[in-house]
């Protein structure tokens, strides 16, 4: 056996100050908290985050590493450099809780944060080329599944005749009697835009919706700096497409925040298992559980309380019906996902 060595007494002092250290859960580097400014991420960069501070200062600041991840719309404290270099202000140091968090699918950790602390996901639709039901609901089961309330956009309600128009709003009525908001919208006559405006203040938004359904036209009248490209159809084209740019939270002159991305208005194309898929359909949820058999499919099994509740009229045919489109459409889509999540490991 090795001799054990002998130390000298400062040695032994040191020692013992860390083992006090250690006993006391400091870390070395544990930060001044008192001397910590409050801000909120606009920006990720590869190992950086840019911080708003709260008087409207952008610090772009180092991760301590101990941070296991920092997205836009985060929250958190951080310490400004004592001796500024020309690109890094500060350490972001403490990552406060999230109260909501938009995530998508990633092969290697389940799913990652895209971004963080939304307040109301704007689901955009429009009448033309078609209206499509079934991507609404989608689109809601997604919402449920983040706990982040939606608000339905109908946009390009201009070319509507006065009959269309009331088709269209009664088909869109269900929506409504299970509690979800709706505004009509158009880029081109104005409608709906003020309101719009208004329903973004103070909040944090985001807005998902299919490719052609005005969402860029939209963000040009609430955000006049932000120059979208109207037309642009390169986003939003669901598995074939993966995109790197990272999500920005971008402030609107007339109040509110939004935070967008392409990654971000791909929300809703991404997998979910089965089971929040029918959590997501929130008039299903006073029948889970009341089926004869655990493992209903809520299809043609005897005993499904969810059906009977469909022929009862209580809950509507059509929303069912997509419900069945919708877990058949990940069913499928399954594989093909796995496949673009190996041949893209390294997305953010
Ligand atoms: N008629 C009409 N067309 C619109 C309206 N909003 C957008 N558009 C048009 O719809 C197309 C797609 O718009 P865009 O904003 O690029 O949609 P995005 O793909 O969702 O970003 C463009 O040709 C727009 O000019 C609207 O309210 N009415
Ligand atoms: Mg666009
Ligand atoms: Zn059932």
């Amino acid at each position: 056996m090795a001799k054990k060595p002998k130390l000298s007494h400062r040695q032994k002092r040191q020692v013992a100050a860390n083992r006090q250290k250690r006993l006391s859960g400091k870390q070395q580097s544990s930060p001044d908290l008192s001397a910590l400014l409050a801000g909120r991420v606009i920006g990720r960069f590869g190992k950086q985050a840019d911080v708003q501070d709260t008087e409207g200062n952008v610090v772009r600041c180092h991760i301590r590493r101990t941070i296991k991840s920092v997205v836009c719309g985060d929250e958190v404290l951080f310490a400004r450099s004592e001796v500024p270099d020309e690109n890094i202000g500060g350490v972001i140091e403490i990552v406060q809780d999230r109260r909501t968090v938009l995530t998508r699918p990633d092969f290697y950790d389940g799913v990652k944060p895209i971004a963080a602390n939304i307040d109301q996901i704007i689901v955009v639709s429009s009448v033309k080329p078609e209206l499509s039901l079934n991507i609404i609901d989608r689109y809601l089961v997604a919402c449920e599944d983040t706990d982040i309330k939606p608000l339905l956009v109908l946009n390009k309600v201009e070319l509507l005749s006065d009959d269309e128009r009331e088709t269209v709003s009664a088909s869109l009525a269900i929506y409504q009697e299970l509690g979800y908001e709706l505004l009509l919208t158009s880029c081109k006559s104005g409608e709906g835009i003020a309101e719009l405006h208004e329903r973004l203040r103070d909040k944090t938004s985001v807005f998902v919706g299919q490719s052609g359904v005005g969402k860029s036209s939209i963000i040009n009248q609430v955000l006049p700096d932000a120059d979208e490209l109207v037309g642009e159809i390169s986003e939003n084209s669901g598995l074939g497409t993966h995109t790197t740019t990272a999500a920005k939270l971008l402030s609107i002159p007339s109040g509110g925040e939004l935070i967008d991305s392409p990654g971000v208005r791909e929300f809703a194309l991404w997998h979910l298992p089965q089971e929040r898929i029918t959590w997501g359909f929130v008039e299903f949820r006073d029948y889970l559980g009341g089926c004869k058999f655990r493992d209903c499919k809520h299809l043609n099994d005897p005993g499904c309380i969810i059906r009977q509740a469909v022929e009862e009229g209580k809950i509507n045919q059509q929303r069912y019906d997509n419900y069945h489109r919708i877990i058949a459409a990940m069913a499928e889509q399954r594989p093909a996902y796995a496949n673009r999540l190996i041949s893209n490991p390294d997305e953010p």
